[in-house]
């Protein structure tokens, strides 16, 4: 035997001999004991305590299941199924130290165990699910590799918040048993990082698109480009990014992504079923492409480095060639790079640039994307622009009265909603929250959930809108805990926006349900803001914190990250 192996014998045996400690009296036989002593103690977790709030819970309290440490988590023989069950074990594991093996074979054991079953059905959609739990094994049916990813993510949270512990921890790991029958309200679901006002490396990227997929979300948007860095490097462009993404707000440090990195966060994104979607903003928010190529500046004088935190000042030159084959070759290397159907351009806040010249800019630009075989995104401002195929605008007014954006929908457009006042996460929660901007007002927890994005915009049918995304903007924030900040708990109201029907829609059952998130993402050592419109367990003393924003108090005076609540064993 290996060393690993040996060490993960170990690990299994002791957590064997821990989990048999609890459920059965010394001497008596070990394992074996029938399930209805083994399940003495319900579930910790109600059946319906899951964030995003499924479609359709059907609790049965007779049929709670025990996780027991020789369980098998038997998958369909397909690749995509094999590695969503090799994720379910990799979050199993570390809590529990079973050594839950994964096996392609669905076939029932008498060890009970956790079935992945790809069953190739699209009657639950292209995301959907069916979790069924009982006593004797755990089942878990999908038509697709993301349905059963949603359904694993479901499966975590029913376990005792402690499963979130990076180390072996005591605990009964029972499940609550019953149904539930689960799928989105909307296609688009996500969440947008900007690294160009401040650089955040491959991992910080990785640690972000767990938490997106931890709440069902589909997308990342990356905003790769603005006026203080441009994050990625360019082959046919090559001072974009060295010299470009050189700096950032307040004169931090910058950085930016190899094409290697930019893949690397593209494929762990890809294995989470979330699609990448990277921004180049023209024409305005471009000063750190002006610094690399000032040829492509009105002038060709090029700009001083920009490490403040205006807008609109800065635009690539729309009345020259040079600037179209800038655009088509950028766009073209992304495309190369990106998977995905979409490729998002921008389109904000570029003041300085008259109306019909940034119209004719914008539809030059819609037809490169085009030619590329993707599909165009801009925020709002394209909307005058001349409709082309698939175009989709992200909405990010603060008055759902736009007759501009409404007419583009008539025109053809979709809409993704990033409302200013309810989804932007760069928002303070409150006037004291220690960074963040307050120009679209204080965004707590309940504003974050309170609204509805099928009817949010006055003369766009519910049929035009393709879901939400809840952005973050960086030129406050500097660190990945400052980035969890803000994040949580706001990215899964946001997430259950998207996700659930509009039925289930209940603040005080909302903050109930994500109360309990705050035990899980302290022991995972997740930073958060404990604010006062959630009601978090108390704190049972002090833990480590890994990672904790610096200095942060909030509002409720207490320390925000990471330590603001021990996991009650097991629960
Ligand atoms: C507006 S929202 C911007 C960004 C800023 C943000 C700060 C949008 C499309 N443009 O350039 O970072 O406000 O909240």
């Amino acid at each position: 035997m290996a060393a690993g192996e040996r060490a993960a014998a170990d690990l299994a045996g002791a957590a064997e001999r821990t989990a048999t400690a609890q459920l059965t009296p010394p001497g008596t036989a070990q394992l074996t004991a029938p399930a209805t002593a083994q399940l003495a103690t319900p579930a910790p977790v109600r059946l319906g305590d899951v964030v995003p709030t499924p479609d359709r819970v059907t609790p049965d309290p007779t049929a709670d299941h025990l996780l027991r440490p020789d369980a098998v988590i038997r998958v369909s023989a397909d690749p995509a199924a094999l590695a969503v069950g090799e994720q379910l074990a990799a979050l199993l594991r570390p809590a529990t130290g079973y050594p839950l093996p994964v096996t392609d074979s669905v076939t029932p054991s008498p060890t009970g165990g956790i079935a992945l079953d790809l069953t190739g059905d699209t009657d639950l959609g292209p995301e959907g699910y069916r979790l069924d739990i009982a006593t004797d094994r755990v089942r878990l049916r999908a038509g697709t590799a993301a349905g059963l990813h949603h359904g694993v993510q479901t499966l975590r949270q029913l376990f005792p918040a402690a499963i979130e512990s990076p180390r072996p921890v005591t605990a009964r790991w029972v499940l609550p048993g019953g149904s539930i029958v689960d799928r989105p309200r909307y296609p688009w679901r996500g969440a947008m990082l900007d690294v160009a006002r401040h650089f955040f490396d491959v991992p910080d990227v990785l640690r972000v698109i767990d938490h997106l997929a931890r709440y069902k979300l589909n997308r990342l948007h990356l905003h790769l480009t603005d006026d203080q860095g441009w994050r990625i490097a360019i082959d046919s462009w090559p001072r974009l990014a060295p010299i470009g993404g050189a700096g950032a707000v307040g004169g931090d440090p910058g950085g930016h992504y190899t094409q290697a990195d930019y893949r690397r966060i593209v494929a762990y994104a890809a294995a989470r079923h979330i699609t990448v979607v990277p921004e180049i903003d023209l024409p305005g928010h471009t000063n750190a492409a002006l610094v690399a190529y000032p040829e492509l500046a009105p002038d060709r004088v090029a700009p001083p480095p920009y490490t403040g935190t205006e807008v609109g000042f800065s635009y690539v030159d729309p009345a020259r060639e040079r600037t179209y084959d800038f655009v088509a070759d950028v766009l073209g290397e992304i495309a190369a790079l990106t998977p995905g159907r979409w490729l998002h351009i921008g389109g904000d806040e570029a003041f300085k640039v008259p109306a019909e010249v940034y119209a004719r800019f914008v539809a030059r630009v819609q037809r490169i994307v085009a030619g590329l075989g993707r599909t165009v995104i801009g925020w709002h401002q394209i909307a005058p622009a001349a409709h082309t195929d698939g175009r989709v605008l992200q909405w990010w007014g603060t008055n759902g009265d736009d007759p501009v954006t409404a007419e583009a929908v008539r025109r053809g457009a979709t809409v993704i909603l990033s409302p200013g006042n309810h989804a932007y996460l760069d928002m303070k929660y409150a006037p004291d929250t220690p960074i963040g901007h307050d120009w679209a007002g204080l965004i707590d927890v309940r504003r974050s959930y309170d609204w509805d994005p099928g009817t949010h915009l006055t003369g766009v049918p519910a049929d035009a809108v393709l879901g939400v995304e809840a952005p973050l903007w960086t030129e406050s924030v500097t660190t990945l805990a400052e980035i969890e900040f803000m994040l949580l708990p706001r990215l899964p109201a946001l997430a259950e926006q998207g996700w659930s029907p509009r039925s289930t829609h209940d603040w005080d059952g909302f903050r109930r349900r994500l109360a309990g998130h705050g035990t899980r993402w302290a022991t995972a050592g997740i930073a958060y803001h404990s604010g006062p419109d959630v009601p978090w367990p108390a704190p049972a003393g002090p833990v480590p914190a890994p990672r904790q924003p610096s200095g942060f108090a909030d509002q409720a005076g207490r320390e925000p990250a990471g330590r603001t609540a021990e996991p009650p064993a097991g629960g």
